[in-house]
């Protein structure tokens, strides 16, 4: 390896929230960023602040083909990729299951789950040719833990944290970490996107309440990243100060 060559990390859906937030940190720490997401003006806004160090891609991570053009696509200045941080995802809608719009529950499953191995399978054999690389992949507390209207959402987070114990038990002796950060609640553009673009209702998920910033993630991703490689960190749960857990909730005269 290259050691004149700063290191490299690629994290999916930079455009906001966590996704910039660690790319804007990472960037400041020295290392070069691949910054990927749909929405092509924003990463060039978020490419122009970083600087040349940082290469936006844009496509969309539920599309195989094009993740798999973009990743091949990369160009050998950035494509010594030491952490991919699988970022990208969202909720849609709180509805009961019996309610919920088939549709949203396809475009979860689609992004967070197949954007995921989508992802992981491009930039694999490239860590495993390196015999380096980090695999950081972010669930939530929503896959451990269940919410009224959480179904789908919650059901692609536990992917998420199995799949990356899973990843973990392939990959060991091949010199790749795998680690799943699993945040609560977060005020990012996560709410705005899971109530369709109603603002007012996303800022009162997150009102008069000391929630999980995105900077917070971010540096518990840098911290992540930049462990010996001695250890591996399999799971960090982080939950906002004021957030905790519900009792079971008992139907009396079901
Ligand atoms: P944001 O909505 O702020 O950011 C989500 C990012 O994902 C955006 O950059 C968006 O980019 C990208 N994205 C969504 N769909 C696609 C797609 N099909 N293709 C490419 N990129 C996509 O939310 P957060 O920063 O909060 O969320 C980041 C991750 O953290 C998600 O996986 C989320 O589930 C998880 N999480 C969030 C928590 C929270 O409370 N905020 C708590 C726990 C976990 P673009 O729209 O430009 O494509
Ligand atoms: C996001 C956290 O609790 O809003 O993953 O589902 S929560």
């Amino acid at each position: 390896m290259n050691n004149n060559i700063p290191k490299t990390i690629l994290i999916t859906g930079a455009t906001s929230g966590f996704g910039k937030a660690t790319a804007e940190l990472f960037n400041e720490k020295g290392w070069q960023t691949i910054i990927t997401g749909r929405r092509a003006d924003r990463l060039e806004e978020l490419a122009k602040e970083l600087g040349e160090k940082s290469l936006p891609l844009a496509f969309d991570i539920s599309d195989r083909r094009a993740v798999k053009s973009a990743i091949q696509n990369i160009s050998p200045n950035f494509n010594n990729i030491s952490v991919l941080c699988n970022n990208a995802g969202l909720a849609l809608g709180l509805e009961g299951a019996d309610n919920a719009n088939l549709d949203d529950w396809d475009q979860m499953i689609d992004t967070n789950i197949k954007g995921l191995v989508y992802a992981t399978r491009a930039i694999l054999p490239l860590m495993v040719e390196n015999g380096e690389g980090h695999i950081i992949n972010l669930g939530s507390v929503a896959g451990s833990y269940p919410y009224p209207g959480g179904n789908v959402y919650g059901g692609t987070k536990a992917f998420v944290s199995q799949f990356s114990l899973n990843l973990r038990a392939d990959l060991v002796g091949k010199g790749i970490n795998v680690t799943s950060v699993e945040p609560g609640l977060a005020e990012t553009e996560f709410s705005i996107v899971r109530f369709k673009g109603d603002k007012e209702k996303a800022s009162q998920v997150y009102q008069n309440t000391r929630s999980i910033k995105a900077e917070d993630i971010a540096e518990t991703i840098y911290w992540v990243a930049t462990r010996p490689k001695n250890i591996n960190i399999n799971k960090i749960e982080i939950m906002a100060g004021d957030q905790a857990f519900n009792p079971f909730n008992i139907v009396k005269n079901g």
